[in-house]
């Protein structure tokens, strides 16, 4: 059943960051209806970026994202709402940015796939690792007037 409290971990990447893509990126998640529970911008580590990506060690690809990770700050985002880990992967587009509809995050703003503007968990359980990862201090919890408005 849809759960209307699902957790999602959204991070604008550092090639966002310094294109000044924070409010766009943010605006989106906002208007969309989803809930912000937490949200910080840091310059972290080569470490901790192994273990965000922890799935991807051994690819090709895997010391060329870490480098461009830990390059330059990133902002750390969990947004709550109906499905929110699929909608926002949807929000996102393809993890190539030339294969990502217009209308959607990489879409409208990214051409490369190893600067694709914004990370998004790809299932329940990758979202409850990132939270705790990025975020061991935990999340806020408030009550939004807007979501009576928002869902059914
Ligand atoms: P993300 O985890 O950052 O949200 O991206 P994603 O799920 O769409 O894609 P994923 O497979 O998890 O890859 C993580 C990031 O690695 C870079 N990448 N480069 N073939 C390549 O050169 C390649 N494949 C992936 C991308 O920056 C991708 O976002
Ligand atoms: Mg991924």
């Amino acid at each position: 059943m849809a759960n209307v409290n699902e957790r999602t971990y959204i991070m604008i990447k550092p090639d966002g960051v310094q294109r000044n893509l924070v409010g766009e990126i943010i605006g989106r998640f906002e208007k969309r209806g989803f809930k912000l529970i937490a949200l910080k911008l840091v310059q972290s580590t080569v470490e901790h970026f192994e273990k965000h990506y922890a799935d991807h060690k051994g690819k090709t690809f895997f010391p060329r994202l870490i480098k461009h990770m830990a390059s330059s700050p990133v902002v750390c985002m969990v947004w709550q709402g109906l499905d929110a880990v699929k909608t926002g992967r949807a929000m996102l587009g393809a993890t190539d940015p030339l294969q990502s509809p217009v209308g959607t995050i990489r879409g409208d703003y990214a051409l490369a796939v190893g600067r694709s503007t914004c990370h998004g968990s790809d299932a329940i359980e990758s979202a409850e690792y990132e939270i705790k990862l990025w975020f061991p201090e935990g999340v806020v919890q408030y009550t939004s007037a807007l979501e009576t408005w928002i869902q059914e």
